[in-house]
């Protein structure tokens, strides 16, 4: 069978000789243009980055190497018996850009699990930190005390040609990807199961033995942490962990470096940490109205109170996105299939129902509906994964599959360091009344 590294190099090498075309032929080609509301409000709608690994579509979400989140449950492998897909195939169709069968996922699950050993001093970093750090604190510096392994660090210290920091990023993306669950494993089965910790089963798949060493034996668990591994790995190059991921890399900071500064950002309230925010909402809810199911009018009028409170309505809105997001839709499937009567489940599907009309009433929403981290937590907690501060912690676990295999994308084009051009307000004022002109340095 032919390396997946391999064969990664040989779609680079193809990508790499068109994107030198494309380069000679439309390099000053204009791709659009940049207002001044774009430069003071979050660089919204400007096309600055390739990112090869998915695409998003403001109206019908993300797709995957073209790929939409209907159909990759539907074509990517799954274990024997199993309905969601093994996200370790969706690394596999992100790095090469091709379905693999399920042949080359389970090479791939194999070669995973026997890169997946953590050092002790990884652990003793964790440990050093008080126990009521937050986990997302723990997972980031866990990640960091796991950047004495990165073999990029020691080739280019080493002092190695550029035409090989492709395949040192490579390995560490896998080693990376193969270690994360563990740490994170060990972060949750510390902080919240008495330091008990569970061995790894070298014989299940990455999902699955993530579920397994976070201590939840239950099928339905494994499957649902397949479909969360899945849908939360990757969602094009802007989104905060994925470009910062990117810009870090870009110093020729490894993957570990890097991909601990995304996780920084993933951790931010208006991101990631947003999954927690959602049930943390709700649990306040229910407490404020004396417990059980609030009836839509209660959902309402906490909404509204929210809102006058000066504060977000977690789990809706999007920077880019102007449709229910399909992450969102997916996990609506799986909670319908194995738990339609959660009660948690059953309020989150009445907030859907009530949120997005009061977002638009307030007339500046651009995005009133449900992103993916509105259902994420119903499900976790079914299964007894109460724990909502660890919430963002699957979620890094996941996007590491999207930002890592971009990472090997970037090392192999030879992308270049990230510099944009910044100004003061000093200086756009005296662009804007015809005093100074835009700079291309
Ligand atoms: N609740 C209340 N107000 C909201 C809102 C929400 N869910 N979503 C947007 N708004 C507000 C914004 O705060 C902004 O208000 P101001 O003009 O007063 O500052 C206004 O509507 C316009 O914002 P926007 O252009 O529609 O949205 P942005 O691109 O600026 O922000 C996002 C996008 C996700 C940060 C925002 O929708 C939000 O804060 N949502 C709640 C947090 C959340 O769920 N984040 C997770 C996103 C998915 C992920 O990354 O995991």
């Amino acid at each position: 069978m032919v390396q997946i590294k391999d064969k990664f190099k040989v779609k680079a090498d193809e990508l790499n000789a068109t994107v030198k075309e494309i380069l000679k032929e439309h390099g000053s080609d204009k791709i659009g243009e940049v207002t001044v509301a774009q430069v003071y409000q979050g660089m919204r709608g400007i096309t600055g980055l390739v990112s090869e690994t998915s695409l998003l579509d403001a109206n019908e979400g993300i797709r995957f190497r073209g790929y939409s989140i209907p159909e990759l449950r539907e074509k990517l492998p799954k274990v024997n018996g199993g309905a969601e897909p093994l996200p370790e195939g969706l690394f596999y169709l992100m790095l090469i850009g091709e379905l693999p069968d399920t042949e080359q996922v389970q090479e791939l699950s194999g070669i995973l699990a026997r890169r997946s050993h953590v050092p002790n001093h990884v652990f003793a970093t964790i440990d050093a930190l008080p126990i009521n750090t937050h986990p997302m604190t723990m997972f980031t510096t866990g990640v960091l005390a796991l950047q004495t392994e990165s073999l990029f660090a020691k080739a280019y210290a080493d002092g190695i040609n550029k035409k090989e920091y492709w395949g040192y990023m490579y390995e560490d993306a896998l080693n990376l990807i193969a270690r994360l669950p563990r740490v994170a494993a060990y972060i949750y089965r510390r902080k919240y199961k008495n330091n008990y910790h569970i061995q790894p089963n070298g014989m299940l798949d990455w999902a699955g033995n993530f579920a397994h060493m976070l201590g939840y034996e239950d099928e339905g668990f494994k499957e649902l942490m397949r479909l969360y591994m899945t849908i939360h790995a990757d969602h094009e190059g802007g989104n905060v962990s994925a470009h910062t991921t990117h810009l870090v890399g870009s110093a020729l900071s490894d993957a570990y470096l890097s991909f601990a500064a995304g996780m920084t950002g993933l951790a931010g309230p208006l991101h990631g940490l947003a999954n927690q925010e959602v049930i943390k909402w709700i649990l306040a809810m229910q407490q404020e109205l004396g417990g059980g199911t609030p009836t839509k009018e209660q959902i309402a009028a906490y909404v509204r109170k929210t809102l006058a409170d000066g504060k977000v309505v977690p789990g809706y809105g999007h920077a880019v996105l102007r449709k229910t997001d399909p992450r969102f839709t997916a996990q609506m499937e799986f909670a319908k299939k194995h738990l339609p009567d959660d009660a948690l489940v059953n309020i989150v599907w009445n907030v859907y129902e009530t949120v997005p009309p009061i977002l638009q009433e307030l007339g500046k929403v651009k995005n009133p509906w449900p992103n993916v981290d509105a259902h994420s937590g119903a499900l976790l907690v079914h299964y007894g994964l109460v724990e909502y501060e660890f919430y963002t912690v699957l979620f890094g676990v996941s996007r590491a599959l999207g930002v890592l295999a971009s990472l090997c994308w970037d090392r192999v084009m030879g992308q270049p360091l990230e510099r944009p051009k910044s100004v003061t307000s000093e200086w756009m004022q005296l662009f804007v009344t015809g005093k100074a002109e835009a700079s291309a340095e």
